[in-house]
């Protein structure tokens, strides 16, 4: 059987520019795909992102804006695309679900389902929250009898002609899948949630909308279009829809936030058993996290741009700063001053600083060649620490690794004083030099994955075969302290 990994993000939004949240769940994704990739090979991964535009939000930003939708759209996805390309994300490629492909495989998908009986004609009569594109219930709303997360949205009466999907039919079959692959929704007290949810009984639920202005055309009923959500889940089965990349399905791995792991959980695997396909291999929904103990919000104007801060601190600080401040699957905080300290203690003062004292103390006392006959330390060992923190999706777990191992090479160098040693004993230093020098290669390493545009920096002061390489200027960009 062919190894593989295809990840995928959520597909965000287009009303909003993305935020430091968004960039949450796409860096983690991308670090799953670069250790992946590390693992397997860049043939054997795939990993997916894009854009959800066929939202009633569109529509709304597009008349904001006072643009016709299709522009706004062609310039919102642009700007995405080109925010993932600034931070540093590797995706393989970038959907949109108002993309032909798209389209085509929501139609047959949804056709399918139809065929089978499972997609039926109905009557909606009920609340519908914009927001969050979802039909809601009296009891979801707050006092106001608004939505909890868009109390400043008007909440929809909708009566309507809608198409309903049997999800009713898939409460056993859900549980079973469940019960026979533990894992496959990580973390653990995710699962739970999603358990006690489908065992308190699930209803059908609308597929579609009469009055929607924008989105997917029903096959069947053209009048009608495909609820957005119905759609957006199709995109991870659409963007494989090739020759080459078929064989990725059953690889797939969605990386989700917490927010939205029912439709993740329980809708799209019973939509996916409907249509005959199988299921991914897993999902692993995130925590969310708060800016300095509040929720990120425009209106209180704490929203933080990814762009602003890697341009201030590159796109290592950023990616290495965001995954290191909470563990992977918890909510946490964020605060730009604990950030700040993170840069200048962890990167600069630990990283960037031990590769230029070692680099530069092995050019003053060894004319810049490490003697790779010394013993050396044995550090492969550390390094599968590091490969299954990585396999268990502790994204935090590794970075605090890699600066514990930064803090072991600066605590050798400092406590064996081989600046001094050198002066008295050149074979003694020689072997410290060595040792100090696996700690550099070994740092490289894991930096393909964890901070990847310093990785080339890094071996290029390590040089080739133990002749040390020129400096390089790396977590040098954003200090307060030049
Ligand atoms: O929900 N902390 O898109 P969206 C952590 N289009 N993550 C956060 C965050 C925060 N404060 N804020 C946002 C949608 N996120 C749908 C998805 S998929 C088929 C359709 C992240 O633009 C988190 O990963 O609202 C969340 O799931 C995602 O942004 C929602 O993005």
């Amino acid at each position: 059987m062919k190894v593989a990994s295809y990840l995928t993000t959520p597909i965000y939004y287009v009303n909003d520019v993305p935020h430091i949240g968004h960039s949450y769940c796409t860096l983690a994704t991308d670090t799953l795909a670069r250790f992946a990739r590390m693992q397997l090979g860049n043939n054997e991964v795939f990993f997916l992102t894009g854009t959800d535009e066929n939202s009633q939000k569109t529509v709304d930003a597009a008349a904001k804006a006072g643009v016709s939708i299709e522009v706004y759209l062609k310039d919102m996805a642009a700007r995405w695309q080109s925010t993932w390309d600034t931070i540093g994300i590797s995706y393989n490629d970038f959907i949109r679900t108002t993309e032909a492909r798209h389209v085509d495989t929501v139609h047959e998908l949804f056709q399918k389902i139809y065929d089978k009986g499972d997609i039926y004609k109905g009557t909606y009569k009920g609340l519908y929250c914009t927001g969050c594109e979802t039909f809601k219930k009296s009891s979801d709303l707050n006092e106001a009898g608004r939505c909890i997360d868009h109390p400043n949205q008007d909440i929809k009466h909708l009566d309507e002609t809608n198409y309903f999907f049997r999800l009713s039919a898939y409460e056993k079959p859900l549980l079973e899948w469940y019960e026979k692959n533990p894992d496959w929704l990580q973390p653990r007290s995710k699962k739970n949630e999603i358990i006690s949810f489908i065992k308190s009984g699930l209803e059908d639920v609308s597929v579609s909308r009469e009055t929607a202005e924008f989105g997917i055309s029903l096959p069947m009923d053209p009048a009608h279009k495909v609820y957005v959500w119905f759609d957006a889940l199709i995109n991870y089965y659409s963007g494989i829809r090739t020759p080459e990349r078929e064989h990725f399905w059953e690889s797939a791995f969605h990386i989700i936030g917490k927010d939205i792991t029912r439709f993740h959980c329980v809708i799209w695997p019973a939509m996916l058993m409907a249509a005959g396909i199988p299921l991914p291999k897993g999902v692993f929904a995130h925590g969310f996290f708060t800016i300095d103990g509040t929720k990120m919000s425009k209106s209180l104007g704490n929203v933080i741009s990814p762009v602003d801060l890697s341009v201030q601190y590159g796109n290592d600080a950023l990616r290495a700063g965001l995954l290191s401040s909470f563990e992977f699957g918890s909510d946490g905080d964020f605060s730009a001053e604990n950030f700040a300290e993170f840069y200048r203690t962890k990167l600069a003062g630990g990283v960037g600083n031990l590769f230029n004292r070692v680099t530069v103390l092995i050019t003053k006392f060894c004319d810049g060649q490490v003697d790779l006959n010394n013993a050396g330390l044995d550090l492969k060992p550390e390094f599968e620490k590091f490969e299954s923190l990585l396999e268990q999706k502790q994204l935090k777990g590794a970075y605090d690794f890699y600066f514990a191992t930064v803090d072991a090479a600066n605590q050798r160098l400092n406590e064996t004083e081989v600046w001094k040693l050198a002066k008295i004993d050149a074979d003694a230093a020689s072997k410290i030099f060595t040792e100090l020098f696996d700690y550099l290669v070994l740092l490289s390493e894991m930096a393909v994955v964890l901070l990847p545009e310093s990785a080339p920096k890094m071996r290029a002061m390590i040089g080739l075969e133990g002749k040390v390489g020129a400096a390089q200027i790396m977590f040098d960009s954003g200090r307060t302290d030049k």
